[in-house]
């Protein structure tokens, strides 16, 4: 589900209109309905957003058929975990365990009752929206409520592939809060926690597009990534970054500037084209220039 106030999407396949109304009827107070036609349509509607958050899927249809609809949903990333019930009049034992292994969750078999059906979808929606609350808490840090690394590692995978083929730059950069660890044994661990929580927040409003992205990387380490941007771009946010965080002002005794400042490093390179060859070596340069920002001085950025 997108939104926890939004009604879930429920799409409905069937080759049979009549079949259609009937379910979309009995659900259509509790989910906005969706329906496809024969299986190339459903995969069209499911493949688009808003995904469906469950899908009813009839069996026998003319063209592709609803096991081989429900495969297909399987085999593609965005729609592998919406869960699939198939509805048939095919009612025997081996349909049902061949619907089962295909990867639906659930198999109702003609004739039934409504009220079981409408039952059923109820328990996987509920199902499908605390696995889908799961991985999104999967993917934050609990501290800062900004992504984690683990969401990091998946968004540069997808936006390395997205610029080598789209021929675009990438760019990163990564801070590193100065003398955190006096910090934290000056002011306390919970000062160093709300101090993490406001430096998290500071580098989320330096963001100036749509695309960009900071996580926190480790620690007192936070890392942003910046699609099609170049060495120039990366640098000017770096130093927003920095300016910001030192405009906070937050008091620390142990640091040159006597508020809480970062070292930042900034690198960029075009994927597939570069003598950068991996996520992970940009990650080694990012990393190269806040050594040298650490090196020459602290609060200061470099690459
Ligand atoms: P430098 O300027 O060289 O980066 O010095 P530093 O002290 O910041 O670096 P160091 O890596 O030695 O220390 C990092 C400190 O960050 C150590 C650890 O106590 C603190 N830290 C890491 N994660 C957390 C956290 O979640 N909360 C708090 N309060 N402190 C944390
Ligand atoms: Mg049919
Ligand atoms: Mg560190
Ligand atoms: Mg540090």
């Amino acid at each position: 589900m997108t939104e926890s106030t939004e009604k879930p999407i429920v799409l409905i396949v069937d080759d049979v209109a009549a079949n259609i109304q009937i379910l979309a009827e009995a659900l259509k107070a509790e989910c906005r309905i969706r329906i496809a036609n024969n299986g190339e349509d459903a995969l069209r509607v499911a493949m688009r957003p808003p995904f469906p958050d469950l899908i009813l899927l009839d069996v026998m249809m003319p063209g592709m058929d609803g096991y081989e609809v429900c495969r297909r949903l399987k085999d593609t990333a965005a729609t592998q975990d919406i869960p699939v019930i198939f509805v048939t009049a095919r009612d025997d034992a081996e349909d049902e365990e061949r619907g089962l292994q295909v990867g639906a969750v659930d198999y109702i078999a003609k004739p039934y009752r409504l009220p079981i059906v409408k039952a059923r979808v109820r328990n996987h929606l509920q199902l499908k929206h605390k696995s889908d609350l799961l991985e999104k808490l999967a993917m934050i840090d609990g501290l800062t409520g900004i992504p984690n690394r683990r969401q990091f590692d998946q968004r540069m995978e997808a936006e390395w592939r997205r610029a080598v083929r789209d021929k675009h730059s990438l760019a990163l950069v990564m801070g590193d809060v100065d003398h955190f660890k006096l910090y934290n044994d000056h002011y306390g661990h919970g000062a160093g926690d709300a101090c993490l929580r406001a430096v998290a927040r500071t580098m989320f409003n330096a963001l100036s597009r749509p695309g960009d992205m900071v996580a926190r990387y480790g620690g007192e380490e936070f890392v942003v990534l910046l699609p099609d941007t170049n060495l120039d771009g990366a640098h000017k946010v770096a130093e927003r970054m920095r300016l910001a965080i030192q405009g906070l002002d937050i008091p620390h005794l142990h640091a040159g500037m006597m508020v809480v400042t970062m070292s930042l490093g900034y690198a960029a390179c075009q994927p597939g084209e570069d003598a950068v060859q991996s996520p992970s070596q940009l990650l080694d340069c990012v990393d190269d220039g806040l050594y040298k920002a650490k090196r020459s001085g602290r609060n200061q950025v470099a690459t």
